[in-house]
């Protein structure tokens, strides 16, 4: 059936009202928000089943994400787009005399991650749906997300994300399919009747795992493939054994909440409870489907890929290998052979605190039998590799160390690929942080960069940029992203570039009313839009940028006549709740907004925003009204970064050291239309080793960097003692970890370029325009592409429409 106008605006009607009993002009966004959801997820149901249907009717290679964060985003709009009904569906509820926005708006956004790598999972479910690729996701239904952020006196104070109060619309709660979930007690194994050991439990306590699945929309292909998110309940049938409230309360946490923390691992047993928890769920749930076509074990492997995201499903390898062996009888050598061949596993991350390693003791505790066989493991990957690479570089490469698991090293030996998230990163994987395993295992290691779906972060974000792109090149680029290098033919067209440019402004506009109503600040919407958006971590270096504009606000003080391109900073980034200095930059950044705002003298030249509780929704916002994207991590820190594409694919310039995916943003647009400076990542490492690096001499050699600083312990900006002084320690007193003040003189230079650059406006939007035109390599569709192609070993499945 095709939806007409009409059609719909009867059928919603009907599902309205039956819902209500009463008429649906008199009812609220959010009751108009869940009837809608309901009507499309009703429209969308039978493609559900029958994508489902056909995956087991062909027995086709099915991947499984693994992945401890979802950052989906507001769903009803980009399952509109997908479904193709967009434009009918707004039609009709726009002729009904609703609001559509308001409607869309209502939706709560769900929080289920933290941020790069809980995003890129969700542009891959995206993705793989797109491009009607068998593809699952598998991980954990928090009660609540990543906490909300307010800012009280420009301190950050967080709050629980009820994200579910009102339901949720998308899901299916799938009792049937519930399984068992084994921790604690004590287990040994004895010898069945057949010569084989078995294990004999006592003592465990036994959580039931119950799946909720959302329908994962494919572009205008129907297909629907899974999300699947786990929640832990107490067993209907054990619920006499769960005597204490303290036994119920345990059990009730374990999918309570989301880790806030994306930077620092710290080894908490709860932690560690939900890393099992979703993992055994779900690679038996995966053997449950398996076992379903009786298929010999031999097959698993040409049925099954299953792709570990960072190490926090790495449990996934002892729990396949467990199944097997206990459950299934296999020998060692047959278990093993199926669980490398089907797992894979993706680092996100070089930062040495954010490693996971749990202590020994912890693992025997909560998950015996898990921890028997990683040492197993751990003990045939010696005896194997010291006759082949010597005692030294397998002792380096062991498991089990100083009485801690660490979990890279079992993601890397349990799986056949390992692959970095940029060409740098993975280099750097290469050659530094993995490089015992690079001798070991050369042909495991590759890189796949990292993606963003452009369905999402240009069509639905930035629907009037979508629309000149339509008239000037066609659509094609929703599904083939590579055709938006045809809008470089516009580049020099006057007409296009005025467009651009117009529709920029629209879009800075649209900002501009929000800080207005949010935060009652009046922003220039000509001004220079400057814009960096990401968690708030030092390396990140959120504090050189704050710098810049303190530089700036000396400046326009010593000569409060100056001409200065005016410019908005604009800031979204939560902190980890226990990252004491990455909260005190916060509140710095809040000090110096609120002095800078509020002087006469600044005027317009600098204003700046930093919003609060920055997530998805508001970077669908931000983004489209960016004119520069800072990108300013230390050389060699940030491995992919992705708010880098989605800002490129909005127009904006790149403000860039030469790190992450950013080098691969400069090789495609050309260094004439990007902004570069600091050290590369050869010279941070030659610094490091010689160990020359001295803050204070920077300082002594460029007295204005000096006097900047002297702002922070001085007085100049209010408010800001303690943190101040802190932060002042860490660049002078603490040798500035991440060359800060190194980077400080060629970040400046590279700003007043900008300023320059922005007084000349064709030739701006002409940079702009192929900054758009050149993103098409960085679609989640290419990443996902290689991932299917190079390591999961599955294939497009041939659409209706396509057959
Ligand atoms: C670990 C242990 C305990 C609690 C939380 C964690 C944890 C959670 C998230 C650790 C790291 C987490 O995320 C890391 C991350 O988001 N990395 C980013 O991944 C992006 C996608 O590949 C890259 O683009 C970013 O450069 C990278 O920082």
């Amino acid at each position: 059936m095709t939806l007409t106008t009409n059609i719909f605006k009867k059928e919603f009607k009907k599902v309205f009202e039956s819902q209500h009993a009463s008429n649906i002009k008199d009812s609220s966004s959010e009751q108009q928000y869940a009837a809608l959801a309901n009507f499309i997820k009703f429209y969308s149901s039978d493609n559900w089943k029958q994508t489902n249907q056909l995956y087991i009717d062909e027995q086709v290679k099915q991947v499984y994400y693994f992945s401890m964060e979802f950052l989906p985003g507001r769903m009803l709009k980009s399952n509109l787009l997908n479904l193709g009904i967009l434009d009918t569906v707004r039609d009709g509820i726009t002729e009904m005399g609703l609001d559509f926005d308001a409607i869309v708006q209502s939706e709560v956004d769900p929080a289920l991650g933290n941020g790069g790598l809980g995003r890129l999972a969700s542009c891959f479910m995206d993705s793989i749906a797109s491009l009607a690729i068998p593809g699952n996701g598998n991980g954990i239904r928090y009660r609540y997300g990543l906490f909300q952020q307010r800012f009280v006196d420009g301190y950050q104070v967080e709050l629980p994300d009820n994200w579910l109060r009102n339901g949720n619309i998308w899901e299916v709660r799938k009792e049937n399919k519930a399984v068992m979930i084994r921790f604690g007690g004590e287990v040994y194994l004895k010898e069945d009747g057949e010569n084989k050991l078995r294990p004999i439990y006592s003592n465990t306590q036994n959580i039931l795992a119950v799946p909720y699945d959302t329908g994962m929309i494919g572009y205008e292909n129907d297909v629907v493939n899974n999300l699947r998110l786990w929640s832990a309940e107490i067993p209907p049938e054990e619920e006499i054994n769960f005597k204490t409230s303290a036994e119920r309360v345990l059990v009730n946490q374990i999918t309570e909440v989301l880790y806030p923390d994306d930077s620092n691992y710290e080894g908490q047993l709860l932690r560690l409870r939900q890393e099992y928890f979703f993992t055994s769920a779900g690679i038996q749930s995966i053997i449950r489907f398996f076992k379903k076509q009786q298929l010999p074990w031999s097959e698993f492997p040409n049925k099954i890929a299953i792709h570990v995201n960072d190490t926090h499903p790495a449990l996934c390898i002892p729990e396949l290998m467990r199944i097997l062996l206990d459950e299934e009888g296999l020998s060692w050598e047959k278990a093993w052979d199926i669980t490398k061949k089907s797992i894979s596993y993706t680092n996100h991350t070089i930062m040495q605190e954010a490693m996971e390693k749990w202590p020994v003791h912890m693992v025997q505790e909560l998950i015996p039998r898990i921890y028997q066989i990683i040492e197993a493991i751990n003990q045939r990957h010696i005896d194997k590799k010291i006759p082949l690479y010597g005692e030294e570089l397998t002792y380096r490469t062991t498991i089990i160390s100083d009485g801690n698991i660490k979990m890279a090293n079992l993601a890397i030996i349990g799986s056949h690929s390992v692959n970095g998230v940029a060409q740098l990163h993975t280099d750097i994987l290469k050659e530094e942080i993995l490089h015992d395993f690079y001798e070991m295992y050369p042909s495991k290691f590759n890189n796949k960069t990292n993606g963003i779906t452009q369905r999402r972060w240009l069509h639905l974000a930035n629907e009037k940029l979508t629309q000149l792109i339509d008239t000037k090149i066609g659509k094609e680029w929703k599904t083939s992203p590579a055709e938006l290098r045809q809008f470089k033919a516009y580049s020099k067209d006057e007409e296009t570039l005025n467009l651009l440019s117009d529709i920029k402004l629209e879009n800075k506009k649209r900002f501009a009313a929000y800080a207005k109503e949010k935060y009652a600040i009046e922003l220039d919407p000509t001004a220079l839009f400057d814009v960096q958006i990401k968690r708030l971590h030092a390396y990140k270096r959120q504090l050189l940028n704050a710098l810049h504009i303190l530089d700036r606000y000396l400046k326009i003080k010593d000569d409060p006549k100056i001409e200065l391109q005016p410019r908005v900073f604009i800031f979204g980034a939560k902190a980890a709740p226990s990252y004491i200095y990455a909260k005190q930059i916060i509140k710095f950044i809040n000090a110096l907004a609120e002095l800078v705002n509020n002087d006469p003298d600044v005027g317009n030249k600098i204003k700046i925003v930093f919003v609060e509780n920055y997530g998805v929704s508001l970077a669908e916002l931000i983004i489209p009204a960016a004119d520069i994207s800072e990108q300013i991590s230390l050389a060699g820190k940030e491995a992919s970064g992705t708010s880098n594409m989605k800002l490129m694919l909005n127009g904006a310039l790149t403000m860039a050291t030469l790190d992450g995916a950013n080098i691969e943003i400069k090789d495609l647009v050309g260094e004439d239309n990007i902004f570069l400076f600091g050290m590369t990542n050869d010279e941070v490492n030659r610094m490091n080793r010689e160990g020359h690096y001295s803050s204070k001499t920077v300082l002594k050699n460029n007295p204005r960097l000096n006097r900047i600083l002297e702002c922070l312990i001085n007085g100049t900006i209010p408010d800001i003692e303690v943190e101040g002084r802190v932060i002042y320690d860490s660049l002078v007193q603490y040798n500035d970890e991440y060359y800060v003040l190194q980077d400080f003189e060629s970040f400046v230079a590279a700003q007043e370029r900008a300023d320059i650059l922005y007084q000349d406006k064709p030739l701006w939007n002409q940079k702009a325009l192929i900054n758009i035109a050149s993103s098409g390599p960085f679609s989640a569709d290419f990443t996902i592409m290689r991932y299917a192609e190079e390591i999961w070993n599955v294939k497009e499945r041939p659409t209706k429409d396509k057959v």
